[in-house]
C-alpha cells in the first residue's frame, strides 16, 4: 500500500487583509500538513499547485517554506508537487530551486515512483494552450498511477477543462487525478478514476467557510480518498438579517455572542432596518479582540440594484472581479498586474511596463489582442479561488482605490487603503539570484 497525502493552494505569501498576521497563518497551515505527513509516516507529500501566492514571493516567504520542506526531508518524506496558476514565472518555476536543492520533486510526464505508485504531474495549462497538449505519459510498471494538476476541471462545478478528456486521451491509465485550484474539497469518480480536488489549507477568501483540511490518499488495489482537518485561525460568521426597526445595536449584540478574540470576524447584514455605519461594528468587533473585522452590508448592494454580489469586505476581492469582467488578454493581465498589484515601486512602473510591453511582442506580436470573452484563461482568479493573484495586496493603486470609493461599499475604506510602499520593492527576491533565470 502506498498513503499519501494530497494537499495544495497553500498561498504563501499572501497577506490577507493587509494584516502580518493573516500572511503568517498560509504559512502556519503548510507548516502543519508537513508535521501530520511526518506524524502519519506517510509515503509523501503530493502538492497540486499554488504553494506561493503569487509569483513573486518574498525572501522570507521563500525562507519560510524551504524550513518547512526542510523538515519534510529530514523525515525522508518525498514533496511531489506542480506549478499553480497564481506562482507560475515564465520561466524557471519556485519549484525549481527546491527541486535544485533536493527539497522537492517537480512531477511531469515520467513516472515518479514511490512504493507501488507512479505519479505524473502536469503544471496549470492556460486555457488558450490546452488544444495543443498530448496528455503523452511515459509508460510505469507499477500497481498504480496518479496524474497531479491545477485548474478547475469537469465534472465540477465551474470547470473549464474536461478531466474526462485527459483520461480519455492519457496514454497512461490513472487510477485518481490529485487536482488543485478549486479551494473547495471534493471528489468525483469518472468511470474508474477517482477526482479529487484537496480543498485549500487556509481561507484564501471569505467565501471559503468551510472548515480546511486536506486528503489522504491510498493506493491499494483499489484506491482510498479519506479527509483530515487543519487547525487554522478562527473565522467568526455572523449574517444578520434585521427587522425594520432595527439597526447596529441589533448587529452589535449578534457579534457579542461570539468569542472573538483573535478571529477574523466576517458580518453580512441583510433584510431591512436602519442604515449601518460599517465602522461602527468593525470597531465593536476589534475592541472585543478581533484580529480583522469586515462588514458587508448587502442591503446596500441590494438598493443599488447590483446585478453581481460582489464582496466589498476585501477591495482586493472586487478589484479582481472587475478585472476578469474586463475579459482583458493574458498580455494585458499582466501589464495589469505590474500597474496596479504588483510589488513595482511607483517610480519604476513606467520602465517596467515598457519592457514587458517589448518582451510580450517579441514574443508574441498577437498578444496584445483582447481576449474572445470574458472568463478565459487569463481569468487568474475569479471562481477558481476568489482570490486572483493580481489582487497582491501590497500593491493597490488608483484602481483599487475607484472600486473602493467608486462603488456602493459596505466598508469604512479608510483602513483598506493598500499601502504602497517603496520599501516593498527592496524585500523582492528575484529567483534570478537563484536561478540566474530570465524572469
Ligand atoms: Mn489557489
Amino acid at each position: 500500500m502506498t498513503r499519501v497525502i494530497h494537499t495544495g493552494d497553500t498561498h504563501v505569501g499572501y497577506q490577507q487583509y493587509h494584516v502580518p498576521e493573516r500572511r503568517q497563518d498560509f504559512l502556519d497551515a503548510f507548516r502543519r500538513v508537513v508535521r501530520d505527513a511526518i506524524e502519519g509516516d506517510v509515503a509523501a507529500v503530493v502538492h497540486a499547485g499554488d504553494l506561493f501566492h503569487d509569483r513573486r514571493p518574498t525572501l522570507s516567504d521563500i525562507m519560510g517554506t524551504l524550513s518547512v520542506l526542510e523538515e519534510l526531508a529530514e523525515a525522508d518524506i518525498p514533496f511531489l508537487a506542480v506549478v499553480g496558476n497564481h506562482e507560475a514565472k515564465r520561466d524557471a518555476q519556485w519549484l525549481d530551486l527546491y527541486e535544485s536543492l533536493g527539497l522537492a520533486t517537480r512531477l511531469d510526464a515520467e513516472p515518479t515512483v514511490v512504493g507501488n505508485t507512479a505519479f505524473y504531474g502536469l503544471d496549470f495549462v492556460p486555457r488558450s494552450q490546452r488544444e495543443d497538449l498530448e496528455y503523452d505519459f511515459a509508460a510505469h510498471d507499477v500497481d498504480h498511477a496518479a496524474l497531479v494538476t491545477h485548474g478547475l476541471f469537469q465534472p465540477f462545478d465551474y470547470g473549464d477543462w474536461d478531466a474526462g478528456e485527459i483520461l480519455d486521451q492519457s496514454s497512461v491509465a490513472f487510477d485518481a487525478l490529485l487536482l488543485g485550484d478549486n479551494h473547495d474539497p471534493g471528489k468525483q469518480r469518472i468511470d474508474e478514476t477517482w477526482v479529487t480536488y484537496c480543498g485549500s489549507t487556509e481561507r484564501a477568501s471569505a467565501s471559503e467557510r468551510e472548515d480546511r483540511g486536506y486528503n489522504i490518499v491510498a493506493f491499494d488495489g483499489e484506491t482510498r480518498i479519506t479527509r483530515r482537518g487543519v487547525d487554522t485561525r478562527e473565522f467568526v460568521f455572523v449574517d444578520v438579517e434585521l427587522g425594520p426597526e432595527e439597526g447596529v445595536e441589533r448587529v452589535r449584540s449578534r457579534v457579542g455572542e461570539h468569542d472573538v478574540e483573535d478571529a477574523v470576524v466576517i458580518v453580512g447584514i441583510d433584510g431591512d432596518g436602519d442604515p449601518i455605519a460599517p465602522a461602527s461594528v468593525e470597531e465593536y468587533a476589534l475592541d472585543a479582540g478581533a484580529l480583522v473585522a469586515r462588514v458587508t452590508d448587502h442591503r446596500e448592494l441590494a438598493a443599488d440594484e447590483r446585478e453581481t454580489s460582489v464582496s466589498f469586505a476585501d477591495p482586493d476581492d472586487a478589484v479582481a472581479e472587475r478585472v476578469r469582467e474586463l475579459g482583458l488578454s493574458g498580455a494585458a493581465q499582466d501589464i495589469d498586474e505590474t500597474v496596479r498589484a504588483s510589488k513595482v515601486a511607483d517610480a519604476n512602473v513606467a520602465d517596467t511596463v515598457e519592457q514587458r510591453v517589448q518582451e510580450l511582442v517579441e514574443e508574441d506580436p498577437d498578444s496584445l489582442t483582447a481576449a474572445d470573452s470574458a472568463g478565459d484563461e487569463s481569468v487568474d482568479g475569479g471562481l477558481r479561488d476568489d482570490e486572483a493573484s493580481d489582487s497582491d495586496p501590497s500593491g493597490g493603486g488608483p484602481t483599487a482605490a475607484e472600486a473602493d470609493g467608486g462603488q456602493p461599499t459596505g466598508t469604512t475604506g479608510s483602513d483598506e487603503r493598500p499601502e504602497q510602499s517603496a520599501d516593498e520593492g527592496e524585500d523582492q527576491s528575484s529567483m534570478d539570484q537563484f536561478l540566474g533565470g530570465d524572469d
